[in-house]
């Protein structure tokens, strides 16, 4: 598949209600969109770096950068086979694994258009339709975080996540635990907490909750062990597995019970894939996660979130719980069984209004020069 031009789209996109975690407050979420021309196809992929270096260090910034100065000179003009000839090709790029998977998103959805095969069938998925839940960002307060939990749940969503950090963490959970004494629930620190916090938490494992993630630092999986030891309630770690090699540490560290699998943090979808089969291998169940996608990564994380080992529901909630208007023509709605339908159409299965990518557009860099 001849790469023959790549545009790289900076956009804004207002969020229908602010989305508040440990490490910051997003009022609009920025990402990179990446369109890539080959032989009469177009195929769509999304750079889930945000704003600012909160999650991880990447932001849409340095994806723009590494995007334009390094992966596309990198393929530009050159026949790329499928997502494991494209991996092959960046390897000289260290990190920065969210701009390496939109490019790959965009591949593979270029795979599908030529092949005439939904991104399901080319992973191998099982399902069409996806079981999801909703993660609800820091509230002002307890009362308000049971208030936002019952306006889903009213929605149909049946599992929610609740955003914790020091100081808005047991008790909020305590709060909506008492509310609502069977929903599905559970809490993600995004490494806000150390193994010193490990005693002020000990009373989570009393609230029935399907797993904690991520409490402590992105790069402390030994700690995460540690932590596990003392609780009953399964770990699941988010920022700490960038590689299936980190997925395998985790495992024989027994650091985690649980992982949270997210393509852009893995640096593609074909690494997702090798992490949701390790898992398989080793019995521990995954789930997909998610970065306030667009339509295009949403439909992305529907397709991964089709592979049989991921088990528990997945961030990966309606298209009108994040955006008024979408970037793409379809709308992903919740069933009344808190699952999402899989877009089943070719490649990514979705099409791009590109009036409303245009009026999202903050920067737009067309590289085609070979
Ligand atoms: O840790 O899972 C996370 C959003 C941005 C950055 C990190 C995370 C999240 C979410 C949102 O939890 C999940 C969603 O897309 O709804
Ligand atoms: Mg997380």
């Amino acid at each position: 598949m001849k790469i023959e031009s790549i545009t790289l789209y900076h956009i804004s996109m207002p969020l229908i209600a602010p989305f508040e975690t440990s490490f910051g407050r997003e009022t609009d979420r920025q990402c990179v969109i990446i369109e890539i021309h080959s032989e009469g196809l177009v195929g769509y992929g999304e750079c889930v770096a945000t704003y600012d270096p909160g999650y991880n260090y990447e932001t849409t910034g340095t994806s723009m950068h590494i995007l334009r100065d390094f992966v596309s000179p990198l393929i530009l003009g050159k026949d790329v086979k499928d997502a494991a000839d494209f991996q092959e090709k960046i390897t000289s790029i260290r990190g920065h694994h969210l701009a390496k998977a939109g490019v790959e998103m965009a591949i593979w959805d270029l795979l599908g258009k030529r092949a005439g095969k939904s991104l399901r069938d080319l992973f191998g998925g099982v399902r069409d339709k996806v079981e999801v839940g909703v993660s609800i960002g820091i509230q002002s307060s307890p009362a308000k975080m049971v208030e936002t939990v019952a306006d889903f749940v009213k929605q149909g969503y049946g599992r929610a996540k609740l955003k914790i950090k020091p100081g808005t963490d047991v008790e909020v959970a305590a709060a909506v635990r008492k509310e609502f004494p069977n929903l599905r629930l559970q809490v993600d620190a995004n490494s806000a907490f150390t193994m010193d916090d490990a005693p002020g938490l000990k009373p989570l494992d009393k609230l029935n909750l399907l797993l904690i993630e991520q409490p402590l630092f992105e790069d402390d999986i030994w700690d995460h062990h540690k932590f596990q030891a003392e609780f009953e309630t399964p770990i699941c770690l988010d920022e700490s597995i960038i590689t299936p090699r980190h997925a395998r540490y985790a495992i024989e560290m027994k650091a985690c019970k649980i992982i949270n699998i997210k393509a852009g943090r893995l640096g593609g979808l074909s690494q997702g894939v090798m992490v949701h089969d390790l898992c398989q291998q080793n019995n521990m169940p995954v789930w997909c996660g998610g970065m306030l996608e667009t339509g295009i990564g949403r439909a992305s994380n529907l397709a991964l979130a089709s592979l049989p080992n991921f088990i528990l529901p997945g961030d990966v909630s309606a298209s009108d719980r994040y955006y008024t208007q979408d970037i793409t023509n379809e709308r992903f709605v919740l069933n009344p069984d808190s699952t999402i339908d899989g877009p089943n159409g070719i490649g990514l299965g979705v099409t791009v209004n590109s009036d409303a990518l245009k009026s999202f557009t903050l920067a737009q860099v067309k590289l085609d020069k070979i």
